[in-house]
């Protein structure tokens, strides 16, 4: 039966189509808002939107554009780049990939601020304020966010405060709020969480803090919780065994969730890969495995049930974890094809599995590995068959350079291999550190060549032996302190997944510290701490294309079709734990652009913010007995750097946004918040050079740490 009613709907309805086909799709034409996307939907390859912050939920972040593409990538300008006025101080890192619906781009600051840019002018259409308590002290590794999520008309946030948010994504208003767990307690959230099938995941972050890691689903619709799987085992629970069963080690046991998951519609598969046991650094009081820390884990995607794990690193002592998001591909492997899933490792391995099993596809050995009983370490660890990304061994030569900071008398134990163990009261140096290998960013993989495309960071660490401290809620919980050797250097690999074996690598004299994407026209994007965005040719590993972003170009591009022209969507805001140059810069770029390269951004010094001040700079004098200490992100000025033996005061003064230690000669301040100072007192019996740093995670490695002269 058809009524005036029913055609004047038809209509409307045809009218609504012509809107949204006719490709404007700007802020003016028609609804922005994405529907509540179906598992085809996710799991088609990106062109004309980047809808999930994988490109699909396999996070193949593989574009199948080729416009774009070896030869012509050199002529890529800027299309517009503007500032988003929003994370810029030295403790925010800008990570999160840019989301792209319609051509609106959305975009999230390491303050949690999300904003919504016109593709085709760059013109702001909303801005939410995240307004975070700036006295959060739980946030373990920089203040970031790692993206967003979109689906059914909002636009997901997770928060450092531990509330996930979903944003009306047409004006950014809130629709629903919900924490889900406590800042307090040392849960934050900076995953990008995932939309799928009317479910939000977030998982939690907190390694460094004793949580108990887990993941959690959400009504997309209204934010109510469905199901949450804990990522330690609880009692009876298959798993809880590799946990002492005499003390309670388990509730703190850490294996956070830092990335955004994988799905496999067809398998009904959800998959990601979990961060350390806790305390990080000492083992002593949780023997056993630790399952599910350090592991890739496969669950039921509706019910959240377990269905398979996999665990990279047994009874992690460390911190050798999996932050970076797993990649789903399917590989040929002696003429069969098989389902494969893939995770680049602190360790600087790449785990290859079959995704259905979880069973390793091109073979991972369990061998011996040293011993050491107080840290109760495991008897063998995993070595997948095929090549590391970054050395797992530290030359003597190198080790001969950086000797004379190390406390002295520390020797090179078993070459500095990965998995050499330490004991409470003692020290080894071994490499990969503790920020790997891969650490958080993304690796991608193009089906073209077959390879996928990792960032690797290459540094020693002594790794020196912990105290079983015992946990207080929402105290640092890491067993000891991390204390990286020289500064970094990089490679930026590309491993052919039916092998595991290098296809071609490149060095860096600095880390390779971003996310890639890679592309159908032979290309794949990385990121540089100076804030070159480059482009290599993904076959061969030739560089094609180097533009200056105006700040660490420490996050991963976003490759769609706007109008029909391909382009690419960059936000560099640079990293506190890399050390590179803060700023807010988000560029579109296109075979059209106009724009040059910006400005190369001030290394390491951020855009300065209320209370953050310069570090003072006093000449030396070479009989003080009380040392001035400015400390801020990621620097200590020393009013002088010889002292005579004898007793000396540190005052240690925090200049920076966010809390600080001084650690020397085995003493070391309590955290000093920003605004405030501690004193020190150290009695130097002998002359020689003693190493100091700031033991909280990641802030030595990005600069904070330095040699005090005792004449
Ligand atoms: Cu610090």
């Amino acid at each position: 039966m058809r009524t005036l009613t029913t055609v004047f709907i038809a209509l409307v309805a045809a009218a609504a189509l012509l809107v949204a086909g006719c490709g404007g799709g700007g802020s003016s034409s028609g609804s922005t808002a994405s529907p509540a996307f179906s598992a085809a939907e996710l799991s088609s390859l990106p062109r004309a939107n980047w809808i999930t912050n994988g490109g699909s939920i396999s996070n193949q972040r593989y574009s199948p554009l080729a416009q774009i593409n070896t030869g012509n990538v050199a002529g890529l300008k800027g299309l517009w780049h503007i500032h988003l006025g929003s994370g810029i101080a030295g403790k925010y890192s800008g990570e999160a990939q840019p989301l792209v619906y319609r051509n609106v781009i959305y975009v999230v600051t390491g303050a949690d601020n999300v904003y919504a840019i016109d593709a085709n002018t760059g013109a702001r259409k909303w801005t939410y304020r995240a307004n975070l308590d700036q006295k959060i002290a739980t946030i373990c590794c920089g203040w970031t966010s790692r993206g967003l999520a979109l689906g059914g008309g909002k636009v997901y946030v997770g928060q450092l405060d531990g509330k996930l948010v979903a944003l009306d994504q047409e004006t950014g208003r809130v629709t629903w709020s919900t924490q889900v767990a406590s800042f307090k307690q040392g849960y934050t959230i900076t995953n990008a969480p995932l939309y799928y099938d009317g479910r939000v995941y977030t998982g939690l972050s907190g390694g460094e803090f004793g949580i108990r890691g887990r993941l959690t689903a959400f009504s997309a619709a209204t934010g109510k919780e469905l199901w949450r799987f804990y990522t330690i085992p609880g009692r009876g629970q298959p798993g809880h065994e590799t946990w002492p069963s005499g003390n309670d080690s388990w509730e703190h046991g850490g294996a956070p969730v830092w990335q955004t998951p994988a799905v496999d519609p067809k398998l009904g598969l959800l998959y990601f890969s979990t961060g350390n046991a806790s305390p990080d650094l000492f083992g002593g009081k949780r023997a056993g495995d630790n399952l599910f820390s350090s592991s890739i884990l496969a669950l039921d995607a509706k019910t959240g049930k377990y269905r398979w794990h996999f665990q990279e690193v047994h009874h992690d002592i460390w911190d050798y974890d999996a932050p970076s998001p797993v990649v789903l591909f399917d590989v040929t492997i002696d003429g069969q094809e098989r389902h494969a899933l893939a995770q680049a490792g602190k360790t600087g391995f790449v785990y290859i599995l079959d995704r259905e099993t979880g069973k390793p596809l091109l073979g991972i050995d369990e061998r011996a590995v040293p011993q050491n009983a107080a840290q109760k370490t495991a008897a063998t660890q995993p070595f997948p068959v095929g090549d590391a990304v970054v050395p797992q061994a530290v030359p003597a030569k190198a080790f001969r350079r950086f000797q004379s900071d190390l406390p002295r008398g520390t020797q090179l134990v078993d070459g500095g291999r990965i998995f050499t163990p330490y004991s409470p009261g003692g020290a080894v140096v071994a490499t990969p550190s503790s920020l790997g290998g891969t650490n958080w960013w993304p690796m991608s993989f193009n089906p073209n060549t077959g390879f996928l495309y990792v960032c690797g960071l290459e540094q020693a660490q002594l790794f020196e032996g912990g105290k079983s401290a015992p946990y207080k809620a929402g105290k640092e919980f890491a067993g000891s302190i991390f204390a990286p050797q020289a500064s970094p250097t990089g490679t930026f690999t590309a491993i052919d997944a039916s092998t595991n074996r290098i296809a071609w690598q490149n060095r860096f004299p600095d880390s390779c510290y971003s996310g890639s994407t890679t592309t159908a026209g032979n290309l794949t994007f990385v990121g540089r701490n100076d804030g070159h965005l480059q482009a290599y040719d993904a076959a061969k590993g030739k560089l094609l294309w180097s533009f200056q972003t105006g700040a660490g170009a420490n996050n991963t591009a976003t490759v769609f079709s706007l109008d029909g022209k391909e382009v690419v969507a960059f936000y560099a805001a640079g990293s506190a734990l890399a050390g590179s140059a803060h700023g807010d810069d988000l560029w579109l770029f296109g075979l059209d652009g106009k724009l040059g390269p910006a400005k190369a951004g001030m290394l390491g010094g951020g855009v300065k913010h209320a209370g953050e001040q310069k570090p003072t700079k006093t000449k030396a004098p070479a009989t003080a007995s009380t040392v001035k200490v400015a400390m801020t992100e990621f620097k200590f000025a020393f009013s002088t750097q010889t002292v005579h033996t004898g007793t000396v005061t540190f005052d240690a003064m925090n200049d920076g946004g966010i809390p600080h230690n001084l650690h020397i000669d085995g003493k070391q301040t309590p955290n000093v918040n920003p605004g405030s100072s501690a004193n020190l007192t150290v009695t130097f019996t002998k002359p020689g050079t003693y190493r100091y740093l700031c033991t909280l995670p990641g802030h030595a490695a990005a600069g904070m740490k330095g040699v005090l002269i005792v004449k």
